[in-house]
């Protein structure tokens, strides 16, 4: 049986890759696609989830706009790295459907609601903001959902300042909702993250598959390279959001260590650091857990198989 999943996120050069391999993964059964403000504002972003399902052709999967800032802190967006329409580097074709006309929060609640219990996963690749709003407006979707599988923090390593990451740094006190909520949480953070990069072999597998949906996967790490590059210092980019979807698909695909994970939301220079305690092994009913080692090889695959999938089912629309 597929996996429940519904992805919130603010895309954003990897969440756009993360929607593509949630579509066409057979694992995965993409039940709802929300919105947030995060990379870009929340219309922006949410133009770009519209744009992106056209891409992949995605249909009969309801898009709900959601939270356009944080719950205590002013908007920060990330132009220098995704640029100034969220989605650089690539043509956005037009919408193909309607936004749902719920509020991300209710479609989020709805959807687990009106799912058998522990059938509905969470895959948050944005601030944690309309998974935060969620929980405190409908907290019986606490238990019901099956897991929460972050792309978020990190235990050594920060993005947004020497210790935190991005989308846990913009929205702290959200993050600190979701890691305190009580369901499991699996944090894949830039410890994981930063192994998944976008290297010129990557590129080359991508390019042979050939097609409009592979130049768009190409157009996009270009854009997020250089941005890396001139931004990060790093020579590849990394491609976050999609590792998450990975680990839904199978757990194997990276190792995990479970941990009591904190959200700082007050220190002067540690400002939304996720702080894992490592000291011991945690209890077994330790509701946390960081993920550390990607077998790389096997993520790329996942992701490649499903720009092949979505470029096949395109040709066979088309004919
Ligand atoms: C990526 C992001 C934000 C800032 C940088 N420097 C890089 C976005 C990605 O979409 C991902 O979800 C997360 N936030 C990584 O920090
Ligand atoms: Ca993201």
């Amino acid at each position: 049986m597929p996996r429940k999943i519904i992805l919130d996120c603010d895309p954003g050069h990897d969440d756009a890759v993360a929607m593509l391999l949630a579509h066409a993964n057979p694992e995965i059964d993409l039940v709802a696609v929300t919105t947030v403000g995060g990379n870009q504002t929340l219309t922006k972003v949410t133009q770009n989830a519209l744009a992106v399902a056209a891409v992949a052709g995605i249909d009969g999967v309801p898009f709900a706009a959601g939270c356009d800032r944080p719950l205590v802190r002013p908007v920060e967006v990330a132009p220098d790295i995704h640029g100034d329409s969220g989605l650089d580097g690539v043509e956005l074709p037009e919408p193909t459907f309607d936004l749902d006309p719920r509020h991300a929060v209710d479609l989020i609640i709805d959807t687990v609601m009106n799912n058998e219990p522990g059938t509905v996963t969470l895959v948050p690749t944005g601030p944690l903001t309309n998974v935060a709003m969620a929980a405190r407006k409908e907290p019986r979707i606490v238990d019901r959902v099956a897991e929460v599988v972050l792309m978020g923090g990190g235990v050594h390593e920060g993005n947004w300042s020497p210790v935190a990451e991005f989308n846990i740094k913009v929205d702290p006190e959200a993050a600190h909702i979701v890691f305190d909520a009580g369901w499991p949480v699996t944090m894949v953070g830039l410890d994981l993250t930063h192994q998944a990069l976008a290297t010129d072999e990557v590129a080359a597998r991508i390019e042979a598959v050939g097609g409009p949906v592979a130049e768009f996967v190409l157009g996009l790490f270009a854009f997020f390279r250089k941005a890396y590059q001139d931004a990060q210092g790093f020579e590849f980019p990394p491609v976050h959001d999609p590792c998450a979807v990975a680990y839904v698909i199978d757990p194997s695909v990276m190792t995990t260590r479970k941990a009591p994970i904190s959200v700082e939301l007050t220190g002067t220079h540690t400002l939304g650091m996720t702080v894992a305690d490592l000291r011991r092994e945690a209890p077994e009913d330790c509701p946390t857990q960081a993920a550390f080692d990607l077998d790389v090889e096997r993520f790329w695959n996942m992701v490649i198989d499903a720009v092949g999938e979505i470029s096949a089912s395109r040709d066979a629309a088309e004919r």
